[in-house]
């Protein structure tokens, strides 16, 4: 039997299949998934559960009039297979690859680049009210999960909505599920709605008449009647989006790809907002996925026959030191408490739930949010540990500034993710989080280079008494032997390897890097000092003056952007202070990082070992 899916080669092309092969659609969009996540790694889990909607508003709209935003957008693969980019999921994250994101310039079915969640409802209303300004007739669909629906912008938008005066389509799945278990009052209020009576009769009546459509006549004609009444039915007076002009319809089975069909055909005659709940499975179709959803959410490589990932190095990742250091230290210090916005898991914060339930608080995916009630719990007595990666900091740059560090409150701010984190792409880049921080007073910020060393800085933070970053990479801790190891952290920099002529800088862990440059230059018999920044501001400048005495040329590497970066300060003050160096940087030059694995984008922004060895050599040669 020829595959169906090898029929779908552009947008629209699923009109062509008939109705009674949909379920075999799903289940070869579901194989295909399965065989190459499990080879290139991505969000497999929700994937998985959006199969059959993005069939039904792939059979109901037309593209590319037609417009869909996708939360997040790590849900939008059965939307790339259905819009002719089957053949490039060989390249799904890889470098100049298929991204995992909806991109505006991979196709012109991808209206809106997403990445950052709870965006969906207030770009697909700038989309709506500019095809009404444009005089085009189109549907517009906003598809959110559960758990962006925990995103303050959300909220925004629907209250927003009532403005907008015309059809405008918003998907609720509902899996029940964030990234882990979804939290909070919306959440607990969603799933008291169970699909009931009133969508079995309308599944009965929407299979009954699918059965008469060979045959024509009053039949037909009276089964699609009692199907829009019973459709009336499910438009069902709920308190919280009735009240914000939004008609919601539901809740019904996310996997019933009829009909949602009949339904989204009915609402897209509606003339102004409705909410279409849809209850999903996380996971749907495949065993390990179903059962551990969590885990499959964003996963690497892995075995697809028995679900156990691939290339498991068996070493901590920063993660990991974070993680079991701070359970380790709320021991003996109760005031400390531990916030995430969504993420226990990739945190490694749900060690801590475990032990201390009553100190730790998941709020939703909801950084603003957090970082204010974090500030809120410091002002309160209490030494708040709050973890988020540092591409989701960027939406609480206000609320560290404001409320953290205008009023000098303790709090401790976890930055995971900290500089290229690789196949995400450039949404999720941790490059800026130095460049944004530095600007605010009040704040010390720590990039320890070592395992060891971060559980040293957080040994440190625990009483200091004023704000505090510490910032870390995504990956396994660099394990470097200090010969030895004192317990004291001191806010200043080190030096690893004393050398002459020149000195080359690093921060965090691109320090391991330029260890193994320095080796090559060893080689070449060129012996620079190297040292461990460590501390991004206040600047070590005792440490700087000394470089400078000693060192003909300097060379600061950085993984993150140039513009407002440590660098640029380092640069600033030797220059400020009229010293006889010559000075240079490595960074990233004013540019949106595109996906690909850490070590080659390394290779490509001049991040590597060799690029840092020929930029010594070059500078040397230069004299
Ligand atoms: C601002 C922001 N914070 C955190 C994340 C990480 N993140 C990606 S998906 C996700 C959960 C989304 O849950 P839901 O919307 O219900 O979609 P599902 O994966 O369950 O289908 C989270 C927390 C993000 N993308 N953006």
């Amino acid at each position: 039997m020829s595959s169906l899916l090898d029929s779908i080669n552009q947008p629209n092309d699923i009109k062509n299949i008939d109705r009674k092969d949909y379920k075999r659609l799903a289940k070869e969009i579901r194989r295909f998934l399965v065989n190459n996540v499990s080879k290139t790694g991505g969000h497999l889990a929700s994937n998985l559960g959006a199969v059959e909607l993005t069939m039904a508003l792939h059979v109901v709209l037309d593209f590319p009039t037609d417009k869909i935003v996708w939360d997040v957008g790590h849900q939008s693969y059965t939307h790339k297979l259905l819009t002719g980019r089957k053949d490039e999921f060989v390249n799904l994250r890889k470098y100049k690859g298929l991204s995992g994101f909806p991109k505006r310039n991979e196709s012109e079915c991808d209206v809106f680049d997403t990445g950052h969640s709870s965006t969906s409802i207030s770009a697909a209303m700038g989309l709506a009210f500019a095809d009404k300004l444009n005089d085009v007739n189109s549907t517009v669909v906003a598809v959110i999960g559960d758990g962006a629906l925990t995103g303050g912008m959300a909220y925004e938008a629907l209250n927003n909505l009532s403005s907008l005066k015309r059809n405008f389509i918003i998907i609720l799945n509902d899996n029940n599920m964030s990234i882990s278990e979804n939290v909070g009052g919306m959440s607990e209020h969603l799933s008291k709605f169970r699909i009931g009576e009133k969508y079995n009769d309308l599944k009965l009546e929407v299979e009954q008449s699918l059965n008469k459509i060979p045959m024509v006549g009053v039949k037909i004609a009276k089964g699609i009647k009692k199907t829009k009444d019973s459709l009336k039915q499910l438009f069902v007076p709920d308190g919280i989006f009735n009240e914000l002009g939004i008609t919601y319809i539901g809740p019904i089975d996310g996997h019933d790809t009829d009909v949602m069909i009949e339904l989204f055909k009915h609402a897209k005659k509606i003339d102004h907002p409705v909410l279409i709940h849809l209850k999903t499975k996380k996971g749907y179709g495949y065993k390990f996925a179903m059962e551990d959803p969590a885990k499959f959410h964003g996963i690497d490589a892995f075995d697809k026959r028995t679900g156990i990932k691939r290339n498991n190095s068996g070493k901590d990742s920063y993660t990991t030191v974070f993680s079991k250091k701070i359970v380790e230290m709320a021991q003996d210090d109760k005031e400390i408490v531990a916030i995430t916005a969504a993420m226990p898991d990739g945190t490694g914060l749900s060690n801590f739930k475990e032990h201390y339930p009553d100190r730790f608080f998941d709020v939703g995916i909801a950084e603003e949010h957090a970082v204010t009630f974090a500030a809120g719990l410091a002002a309160g007595g209490k030494k708040p540990y709050i973890s988020i990666y540092s591409s989701f900091y960027q939406r609480a740059y206000d609320q560290i500034l404001h409320d953290i560090c205008i009023q000098k409150l303790p709090v401790k701010i976890i930055i995971d993710r900290a500089g290229l984190v690789g196949r995400d792409g450039e949404t999720h880049q941790g490059i800026f989080d130095i460049a944004f921080l530095s600007s605010i007073p009040n704040l010390t910020i720590i990039s320890p280079m070592s395992g060891e060393e971060l559980e040293d800085a957080l040994e440190f933070s625990k009483d200091f008494d004023a704000p505090i970053a510490i910032r870390f990479s995504r990956g396994d801790a660099f394990e470097y032997n200090v010969p030895v190891r004192t317990d004291s952290f001191e806010l200043k920099s080190t030096i690893l390897t004393e050398g002459e002529n020149v000195a080359i800088i690093g921060i965090g862990s691109i320090v391991e890097e330029i260890l193994e440059s320095a080796k090559l230059l060893n080689e070449k018999g060129i012996s620079p000092t190297v040292v461990n920044a460590k501390v991004i501001k206040p600047i070590d400048t005792d440490m700087i003056d000394k470089l400078c005495e000693k060192h003909t040329h300097i060379l600061i590497v950085e993984e993150g952007i140039k513009h407002g970066g440590y660098s640029e300060a380092v640069l600033n003050y030797i220059y400020q202070h009229n010293y006889n160096v010559k000075c240079d940087i490595i960074a990233i030059d004013d540019m949106f990082v595109k996906q690909g694995s850490v070590p080659h984008l390394r290779r490509k922004l001049g991040l590597d070992r060799i690029s840092i060895m020929n930029k010594v050599v070059e500078m040397l040669e230069d004299k």
